[in-house]
Parts: structure tokens; sequence; C-alpha cells
């Protein structure tokens, strides 16, 4: 490099600066999941059975994962331990809870939102996609949010993040969830301010990971087609591919949390979503409705208890390869993990961590303050990344992507570098 130079002249030092500033201002990807991460984390922890009485050793090495990543992460796991129905067994089971204080924590202000996914499996299932692919995603989302943390980002309202045991017999871990451990909290955390505190609703994320491209690999559930007209129409009329994710909610209890999540994966990817805001909002009329199959997984306890909550899935075994390895031996890392269906999967992570950065309102906490020169913001940006790449304010919805250098001063400089270099 040093001869280089010699040889280039100060025309060529001045260039081989501005290709150095140029590559290191180039705009940083705010938020993208880790596509190796999510394969790792499915095949290491994700990919046996981890059922209560069929393999409780592999359930309690994931388990013991998510404590250990969400220690890592520095999110102060709790363990909310609760009694099993079947208990002739006399053992216990667990949700995982991590927590991401806002700079509202402990007072009136605060509006938590959270994120959750179930960790168990059913019967014999290896449950990659049912409902590995979930916790995948849940502790990515972790991860992402986390760093953001680390690089100088704030948020105004608290995100919870939860994992979910015993699902698979039926969503025990989510119903003991409010008066087990989400009441208690909130008066620990908020003490007098407890009752005025509004959580904004949690993310359920159960089966998300199969997607398809080929026609006719997509069937409906019975009732959709009545209740969601459109919804049908659109599915048929792309040759009733199985290539969109679906997000479930209650009309008027969710729809903050289900028109944010649906506007931040249309902002962030071409993929498609299928919307299913439902009419009505209690639950026992939704199953004398017949609409068991849009209520099967932790979403349904929390509706219950009047927590507003969304749900996202690939409709399980309505699509293509889950059609056959629903629930069975097949839901493995071979017939799960593709290329396709983990760039699907990093789409819903991203939209997620999008969507609570949203509704948590994130800032950057050291705001930059007025013009800097390219050496103080090469300076910056090694120390306080938010500094550097965001403007103090994010625009609604746009978890603060605003790099300072804009593309077109990015441009000229990459332009100048090679023009210094050959001219
Ligand atoms: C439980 O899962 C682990 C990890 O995949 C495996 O080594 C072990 O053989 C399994 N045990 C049973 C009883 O299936
Ligand atoms: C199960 O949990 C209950 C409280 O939820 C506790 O009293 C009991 O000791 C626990 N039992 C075991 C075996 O851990
Ligand atoms: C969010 O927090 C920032 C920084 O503390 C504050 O200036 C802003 O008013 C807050 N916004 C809302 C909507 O609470
Ligand atoms: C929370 O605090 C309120 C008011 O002090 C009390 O009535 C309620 O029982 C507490 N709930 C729990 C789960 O501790
Ligand atoms: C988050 O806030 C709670 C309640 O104020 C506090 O006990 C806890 O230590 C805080 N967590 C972190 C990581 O600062
Ligand atoms: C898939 O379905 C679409 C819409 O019905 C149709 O236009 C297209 O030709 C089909 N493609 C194949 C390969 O059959
Ligand atoms: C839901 O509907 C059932 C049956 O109609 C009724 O018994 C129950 O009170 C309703 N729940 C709520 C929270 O309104
Ligand atoms: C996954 O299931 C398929 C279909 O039954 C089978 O061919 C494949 O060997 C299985 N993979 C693993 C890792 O068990
Ligand atoms: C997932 O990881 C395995 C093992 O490292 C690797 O062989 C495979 O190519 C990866 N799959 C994808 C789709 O990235
Ligand atoms: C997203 O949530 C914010 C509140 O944080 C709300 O103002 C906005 O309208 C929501 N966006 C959509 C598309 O519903
Ligand atoms: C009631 C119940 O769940 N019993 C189970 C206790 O655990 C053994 C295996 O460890 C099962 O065989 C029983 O069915
Ligand atoms: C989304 C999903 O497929 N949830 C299923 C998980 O497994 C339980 C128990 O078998 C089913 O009831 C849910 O429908």
């Amino acid at each position: 490099m040093f001869m280089e130079m010699i040889t280039m002249g100060s025309r060529g030092v001045l260039a081989t600066l501005f290709l150095v500033v140029a590559i290191t201002l180039f705009p940083q990807d705010c938020h993208s999941a880790d596509i190796d991460r999510l394969n790792s984390t499915l095949r290491n922890y994700f990919s046996d059975k981890r059922h209560h009485i069929k393999n409780v050793t592999y359930k309690d090495t994931a388990r013991n994962y998510i404590i250990h990543m969400f220690n890592e992460f520095g999110l102060q796991p709790q363990e909310h331990i609760f009694p099993m129905s079947d208990s002739a067994n006399a053992s216990n089971a667990s949700n995982v809870i991590g927590v991401l204080n806002g700079s509202n924590i402990g007072t009136a202000d605060d509006k938590p939102v959270g994120v959750s996914a179930h960790y168990d499996t059913y019967d014999i299932s290896p449950g990659v996609n049912d409902n590995g692919s979930g916790m995948a995603a849940l502790l990515e989302v972790a991860r992402l949010l986390t760093d953001q943390h680390k690089k100088g980002f704030r948020r105004n309202n608290t995100i919870i993040f939860v994992a979910f045991d015993l699902e698979e017999s039926s969503y025990a871990g989510s119903k003991q969830f409010k008066e087990g451990w989400l009441n208690p909290w909130t008066n620990r955390s908020y003490g007098k301010a407890a009752s005025s505190i509004t959580l904004q609703g949690i993310i359920v994320m159960d089966t998300v990971m199969a997607y398809n491209e080929s026609n006719d690999t997509q069937r409906l559930p019975p009732g959709i087609s009545v209740l969601f007209p459109t919804v049908k129409r659109s599915i048929e009329s792309n040759g009733k591919r199985g290539d969109f994710i679906v997000n479930i909610y209650r009309k008027d209890k969710d729809s903050l949390l289900g028109k944010n999540f649906t506007s931040a994966w249309k902002k962030l990817s071409k993929l498609r979503i299928e919307e299913l805001p439902l009419p009505f909002s209690n639950v026992t009329e939704m199953e004398n409705k017949s609409l068991h199959n849009l209520l099967r997984s932790d979403h349904r306890s929390l509706w219950a208890d009047d927590i507003p909550a969304i749900f996202l899935s690939d409709s399980a075994e309505y699509r293509g390869a889950n059609e056959g390895c629903y629930h069975k031996t097949c839901d493995n890392i071979t017939t799960m993990i593709t290329d396709s269906n983990l760039k699907f999967l990093s789409t819903t992570t991203d939209a997620i961590v999008e969507t609570l950065n949203t509704l948590a309102i994130q800032y950057c906490a050291t705001p930059h303050a007025g013009r800097r020169s390219v050496r103080d913001l090469v300076a910056l940006e090694s120390t306080d990344f938010c500094k550097v790449n965001f403007n103090t304010t994010p625009k609604h919805g746009t978890s603060g992507c605003h790099p300072v250098i804009p593309e077109s001063v990015r441009l000229t400089m990459v332009l100048a570098t090679i023009i210094g270099i050959y001219l």
C-alpha cells in the first residue's frame, strides 16, 4: 500500500483516502436477519423432539439455550415456572421471558409490546418448522434489537420476549402467562402506575418457515372462503401458491399491531402477505363459528385473557411440504431447511424488528448535532454507530435508517476515487 501511494503521488493518496472513507461509510443494513444464524440455531437446538415426555432432555437443552442467549443479549431472563396439568409426573414446565427496558420503564407512559413463540414440540415430531422456526426468529429478533441497543439506539417502550412452553399441551404455557408472570411483573416494575400500563400487544409466531412457489401448494382451511372472499380470490389468482405469510388478528382489538406488521412486511419485502382481520373478538364465539383453524396457537390464550395479539403462520398443514410432515417425523432439517424457507423466515424476522421498533418508538440516544467533517464521522462511526448513520428522530416506520451521507455523495466519492487512480 505504501509503495503504491508513492508511485501514485498525492493524487493517489487522496484517492485512496476517499476510497477508504467511501467504504467505511457505505450504508449499513439497519435490520437484517442473519440466515446462517437461523440455520445453525435450527440445526443445533430446534431439530429434534422437545416434548416433556418424549424427549425431556433435548427440551431442557433448548430451554437452557434460550436462557443462555437471553443472558448474552442482556435481557435478564426470567423463568416462569408453572405446574403442568398432566402432573402425574410431578414435573413442572416453564416459559422463558426476557425484557428489553424502554426509557419509559417504571412509568405510566410505558406501552410495552412483545413477541413470542413456543419451544416445545408435538409428540415425536422434531418440530423444525413447528415451532423451531418461530424460536429461531424470536432469538434473531432479540439479537438484532439488543445489538441496536449496543449501537446507541433506545426505545421509549419496553419490549418483552417470550418463549412459551407446552403450546402443544392445550397452550398451557400461554394460558398461565397473564396471571403467573405478566401481572406480577407489571406490579413489580411499575408499582402504583401498574394499573395504567397497557400492553400494545404480542406477536405470536408458530410454524412460519414453509414457503412454496409452485402452483397448487396452498389449500384453504374451511370457513376462510366465506369470511374472507378477497383472500380466497387473491390466493386463487396467484395459482394457489404457498408463498405468503398469514397475519391473523382481531379487527377491533389488534389492528394497531396487525396493520403495523403488514406495512413493515410490505416495506421490506416483495414477498406476499395475506391479512385475516377477524370481525370477532370473543374466542368462544369464534369457536362456535368453526374458526378453530385460526386459533391454533398461543394467541388463543392471550385473546381469551384480553391481551392484544397477532398470529403469524405459514398456515401449517394447509401448505406444501407441511401437508405430509406437520406434526410428523419429517418436520425435520432435511425437509425444512432450504434456501427459500430460510429467506422467508428472515423476512418475517426483519418485519418483526421493524414493527417492534415502530411501536416501541426507537430513537438514537446520542443525536448527531449539525454538520460534521468527514473525519469526525469516521471517528464516530467506530464508537457510536447510530449517531453517524441515523437521524435523531427516525421517520415513522423506518427504524431510523437514514444514512447521514447521502447515496449520491457516496457514489461521487467512489467515482472520484476511480478517476483519481486511473487518470
Ligand atoms: C433426545 O434428543 C437428543 C438430541 O437430538 C438425542 O441425542 C437423544 O437420543 C434423544 N432422546 C430420545 C429419547 O429420543
Ligand atoms: C411446580 O411449581 C409450583 C409453583 O408453580 C411449585 O410450588 C412446585 O414446587 C413445583 N414443583 C416442582 C417439581 O418443581
Ligand atoms: C420518546 O422518547 C423521547 C426521548 O426521551 C421523547 O423526546 C419523546 O417525546 C418520546 N415520545 C413519545 C411519543 O413518548
Ligand atoms: C397487583 O397490584 C394490585 C394493586 O396493588 C393488586 O390488587 C393485585 O392483586 C396485584 N396483582 C398481582 C398479580 O400481584
Ligand atoms: C429494567 O427495569 C427493571 C425495573 O425497573 C429493573 O429491575 C431491571 O434491572 C432493568 N433491567 C436492565 C437490564 O437494566
Ligand atoms: C400457475 O397459476 C397461474 C395462475 O392461475 C397461471 O397463470 C400459471 O400458468 C400457472 N403456472 C404453471 C406452471 O402451471
Ligand atoms: C364470549 O362469549 C361467550 C359465549 O357467548 C360468553 O359466555 C362470554 O362471556 C364471552 N366473553 C367475553 C369476554 O365477552
Ligand atoms: C427427514 O425426513 C425425510 C422424509 O421422511 C427423510 O428422508 C430424511 O432422512 C429425514 N432427515 C433426517 C435428518 O432425519
Ligand atoms: C445450513 O447449514 C448447513 C450446515 O452448516 C449447510 O450445509 C447448509 O448448506 C445450510 N443451508 C442453507 C440453505 O444455508
Ligand atoms: C402503527 O402504529 C402507530 C402507533 O405506534 C400508529 O400511529 C400507526 O398508524 C400504525 N400504522 C399502521 C399502518 O396502522
Ligand atoms: C400422566 C403422564 O403423563 N404420565 C407419563 C409420565 O412419564 C412417563 C415417561 O417418563 C410416561 O410414560 C407417562 O405416560
Ligand atoms: C400453528 C400450529 O400448527 N399449531 C399447532 C401446534 O400443535 C398443537 C398441538 O398439537 C396444535 O393444537 C396447534 O394447532
